[in-house]
């Protein structure tokens, strides 16, 4: 029986030690936090990947070093599964375990009993692939990573600096290459060529598209939309913004999808650039986040978020499967989250089914897998549409019987390539959107009229300890602390078309409030309430209650 290097682990982690004073946890998006203080979890991590890969009998993983959307200072780390997806959740509490080890000889316990416990047979083989985003202080994490890499002895492959997506991409296709499910060519070159091609397909014979203007946040999509317009031809003309890569404390500041979701306003940057009815589209900093708006003729800003998203893809995706003649067989269905917009939940329950489960992609992903097609967007512009196995196989061996329907069929068969399946996608879901707009002939204009989105509002209240906070019924109601709830609902049924709930952030040491009614200032009150009632549970000190607490 194969054991651990002692001697090279223990080395290395001396290299690497633990902050005393910080509690780490591997939450909804991996662990997240301030740069400087992850270079033993980077380092542990790459044991922990190398770990994983062997249990998975050498199937390769991945590492992604990125914080997203959060502040230039922040960075963080997770770890992908074989087909591209999250970690399986059973191994967050791994991660947790192994990156709270006071000092290397626990750090080796912490180890030795996730291999006995998982019953990993080290003699095995161990593959990963890895990334990491443009923050500054990913160059150092990245090495710390690699020395994790050297202590477990896996074979490790460099994808460089590059978006989530596109390592999820890698993971899934490094996995599948010769296998009948080839994802695509390994590489990012296959990524580009594999959207570009598909995409070229999809809108030949369209109408011209007019210009787009992207928004990169300032981070890594900047450097992916560049080389992915390289494989689009003249097919759509992108006009790039906040691509500045090297000033300090640009990233995600003050742009970006975080920020217009957020704010619901235009970038301030953008502000002379982005024409009256022109498409505009902001990324977040690890590109795995859309937002589309767009300014109507009296400069109005109009959002086309998540769930505009999904209505719009949701809905052209269950007319070309009736038109291809296949609606009894392959079912459509759309996955959500509480923060989905009310009148997107009832337009697209007009027309498919749609579950809600909680924030987070890894819940959202595992749902959409229960359909044949499933369209899964979260409100913040993180989603992809999925095809189950079954169903690609019926696409590939289905023979229409009119040209009608072949024509539906090649266009499924397309989108099947063009998205990216095995995570949200900024890139992929742009040309995703763009394919429908020019399929229908819509511009913002029309595409936001699908629904009119019922105004909302979404605050923050800071408490000692949000873990008091447990909620049910996919987030939308609070079980803990007892009686809240009773008290949040007494208060919504004062408001016309009312709807509250609270949940405690997976990302931040705070509670999140939303709120929806009918007119935008009953909807910022009833938040303000439901807020106000959160803060006098968790026995706020009166006198520092933020005065908008109504
Ligand atoms: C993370 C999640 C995102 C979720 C957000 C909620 C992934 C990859 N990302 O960014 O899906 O919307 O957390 O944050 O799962 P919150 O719990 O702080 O509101
Ligand atoms: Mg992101």
């Amino acid at each position: 029986m194969a054991s651990l290097h002692i001697d090279v682990i223990k080395a290395l982690s001396e290299i690497h030690p633990k902050p005393s004073d910080i509690t780490f946890q591997y939450g909804t998006a991996g662990f997240r936090t301030l740069g400087s203080t992850l270079d033993s979890v980077l380092f542990r991590v790459g044991l922990l990947a190398g770990l994983r890969s062997k249990k998975l009998d050498g199937k390769t993983i991945g590492v992604m070093v990125t914080a997203s959307h959060n502040p230039e200072q922040d960075n963080g780390v997770k770890i992908v599964d074989p087909r591209g997806e999250m970690l399986e959740a059973s191994w967050e509490g791994h991660a947790t375990t192994l990156s709270n080890a006071p000092n290397t000889e626990q750090f080796i316990e912490a180890l030795n009993t996730l291999i006995q416990s998982t019953k990993i047979d080290l003699s095995r083989p161990c593959n990963v692939v890895y990334a990491r985003d443009t923050r500054p202080s990913g160059i150092s994490l990245i090495s710390a990573l690699e020395d994790g890499f050297k202590a477990i002895g896996c074979s490790a492959r460099n994808a460089g600096v590059t978006t989530t997506p596109i390592l999820h991409y890698l993971v899934r296709a490094i996995n599948t290459k010769g296998t009948p499910e080839s994802y695509g060519e390994d590489s990012e070159d296959g990524y580009y060529r594999k959207l570009g091609l598909a995409f070229k397909k999809l809108v030949s014979g369209r109408p011209i598209i007019q210009p787009v203007l992207i928004d990169c946040a300032n981070g890594v999509g900047a450097l992916a939309v560049a080389k992915l317009m390289e494989y689009l031809g003249d097919t759509i003309p992108l006009v790039l913004e906040n691509i500045s890569l090297s000033t300090p404390g640009a990233l995600n500041n003050a742009c970006g999808a975080d920020y217009v979701k957020t704010m619901q306003k235009l970038p301030p940057s953008l502000m002379d650039h982005l024409q009256f009815g022109q498409r505009g589209c902001s990324l977040d900093g690890d590109a795995d986040r859309l937002m589309y708006y767009y300014l109507d003729e009296r400069g109005q800003f109009h959002m086309l978020d998540g769930d505009k998203i999904a209505a719009l893809v949701a809905s052209f995706i269950v007319e070309l499967v009736k038109s291809s003649g296949l609606e009894n067989e392959v079912k459509v269905g759309v996955v959500q989250t509480a923060y989905a917009n009310g009148a997107s939940t009832k337009y697209l329950a007009d027309r498919l089914p749609v579950k809600c489960v909680p924030t987070g992609v890894k819940h959202l992903h595992h749902a959409a897998e229960h359909y044949d097609i499933g369209v899964y967007f979260e409100a913040n512009g993180h989603g992809t549409v999925i095809f189950s196995p079954h169903t690609q196989a019926r696409l590939a061996q289905y023979q229409p019987s009119t040209p009608a329907q072949s024509t539906a069929l090649g266009h499924l068969i397309n989108l099947t390539q063009l998205i990216n399946q095995t995570v949200g996608d900024a890139l992929s879901d742009m040309l995703l959107v763009e394919v429908v707009l020019a399929h229908k002939s819509y511009t913002g204009v029309e595409w936001d009229s699908l629904y009119v989105d019922l105004p909302n509002r979404l605050v923050k209240v800071v408490v000692g300890d949000r873990n008091v906070f447990r909620t049910e019924n996919a987030e939308r109601r609070l079980v803990s602390p007892p009686g809240l709830q009773q008290k949040i609902e007494g208060l919504v049924q004062r408001y016309e078309g009312g709807r509250s709930f609270v949940r405690p952030s997976g990302t931040e040491d705070v509670v999140r409030v939303y709120a929806e009614a009918v007119v935008k200032s009953q909807a910022d009150e009833l938040a303000f309430r439901v807020a106000g009632l959160v803060y006098d549970e968790v026995g706020g000190d009166l006198a520092k209650r933020p005065k908008e607490f109504l």
